[in-house]
């Protein structure tokens, strides 16, 4: 078998899936990203998040126990678009209409399937089992394990070492195809692919995105203290927001992609970005969702828009919190009844506890 053949028609094969980049790298332990991902844990930066272990770091970053049988991992990344055009000026592109205030949710979240919104795990997930599928047409008994995400593998490190983009100093992926709108997966393969060469880091002088993070979150290049990642509040952490950061997340009603809009790669490089589109989430998330709307939903209604969706990780009480939040950032004197009436009667103490937060940041 002619391996070096078979590897660039993977990767054809991967782009015709819709992937904008693959690569392959050796099944050599990730020794740097290892000790970044223990340093992390050590300092507290992952507190918060405790299924972010070191047993998990170990194992993600060293294969061979778990999968004696794997002999290359390809590195997939597949793009997705911005909700604002990268190096735009910051705020709303939507129309503000006074009272009924947007917000924001990251672009990732919004990303559809076939016209319909969809969550990047099965998304990725069907790309890469359709992968398999090819593969195993031509390379009868191949064995291949899939991570997306969610998976214990370190996404970053080994599609930076697979050679498909670079780790910037807001620690995203930064691809040649999509910038860094791209999310990652990766797939063990029982075959010995050639390895590609790996990224080198390419930032140079740049460091646009440290001052653009509103809240402090990248202490160092590279390094994030996801305490303060606005990505983290809103999505992973439960109970009340810490009071000294909410004044810092601005409308950011689900992740935050500041530090990716500030890039100027990404002003070159990214796809085209999403239409502002609806305010109403009724059909699943919109890059400016309608605040109020979000904050009021009951369990049905946030069940019915947001299962099988990236939102569904903060669940309805995390995303009412939110919503609370922003809509004190909103300054929009309009959400003063909504927050009120959630401030009384929200079953989530934490949902309360934030409008009462945001009602009295609007009346000061
Ligand atoms: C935990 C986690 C989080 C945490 C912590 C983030 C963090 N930076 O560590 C929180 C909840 C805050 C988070 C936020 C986000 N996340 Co997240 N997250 C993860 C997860 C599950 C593990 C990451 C991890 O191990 N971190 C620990 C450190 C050590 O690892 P790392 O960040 O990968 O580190 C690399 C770089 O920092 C770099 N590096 C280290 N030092 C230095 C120094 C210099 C000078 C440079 C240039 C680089 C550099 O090398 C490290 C190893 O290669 C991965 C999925 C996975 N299984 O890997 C997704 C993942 C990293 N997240 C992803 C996304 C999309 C996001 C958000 C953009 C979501 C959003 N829009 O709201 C933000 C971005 C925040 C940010 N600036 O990083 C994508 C990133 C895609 C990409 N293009 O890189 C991933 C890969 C998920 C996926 N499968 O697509 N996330
Ligand atoms: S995602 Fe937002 S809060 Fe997190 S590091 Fe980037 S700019 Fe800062
Ligand atoms: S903004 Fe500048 S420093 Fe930050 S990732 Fe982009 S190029 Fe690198």
């Amino acid at each position: 078998m002619d391996w070096a053949a078979l590897k660039e028609e993977l990767r054809s094969e991967a782009l015709r899936l819709g992937f904008a980049a693959a690569g392959v790298t050796s099944m050599r332990p990730f020794t740097e990203a290892r000790r970044r991902g223990l340093a992390a844990i050590g300092e507290g930066r992952m507190d918060g998040m405790g299924w972010y272990t070191a047993e998990r770091v170990k194992a993600s970053t060293d294969f061979r126990a778990r999968y004696p049988w794997a002999r290359s991992i390809v590195a997939l990344a597949w793009p997705y678009r911005p909700a604002r055009a990268p190096g735009a000026a910051p705020g709303h592109r939507a129309e503000p209409q006074p009272g009924r205030p947007r917000g924001r949710f990251s672009a990732y979240a919004c990303l559809d399937s076939g016209g319909r919104p969809a969550d990047y795990h099965t998304v990725l997930a069907g790309r890469c089992d359709a992968l398999a599928d090819w593969l195993s047409a031509r390379v009868p008994d191949v064995r291949a394990k899939r991570f997306v995400d969610h998976g214990w593998a370190m996404d970053r490190a080994i599609a930076e070492r697979a050679g498909i983009g670079f780790a910037g100093k807001h620690a995203s992926l930064i691809t040649r195809e999509a910038g860094s709108y791209v999310l990652l997966a990766e797939m063990l393969l029982s075959v010995q692919l050639p390895a590609d060469a790996p990224s080198r880091r390419g930032c140079g002088q740049c460091r646009a995105c440290l001052p653009a993070c509103p809240t402090g979150a990248i202490v160092a290049p590279g390094v994030i203290d996801a305490r303060r990642c606005i990505a983290y509040l809103t999505i992973e952490h439960r109970g009340p927001i810490p009071k000294p950061l909410r004044p810092l997340m601005g409308t950011w009603a689900f992740g935050c992609d500041l530090c990716q809009e500030a890039c100027p790669i990404n002003e070159r490089l990214a796809p085209a970005p999403l239409a502002a589109g609806d305010a109403s989430t009724a059909r699943g998330p919109v890059p400016f969702p309608d605040l109020i709307e979000c904050l009021s939903l009951s369990e049905d209604e946030f069940a019915e828009r947001f299962r099988g969706t990236a939102v569904w990780r903060a669940g309805r009480a995390g995303l009412a919190r939110n919503c609370a939040v922003a809509l004190g950032n909103s300054g929009d004197r309009g959400a003063l009844t909504a927050l009120r009436r959630a401030s009384a009667s929200d079953p989530d103490a934490a949902v309360r506890e934030a409008a009462g937060w945001a009602i009295a940041r609007l009346a000061a």
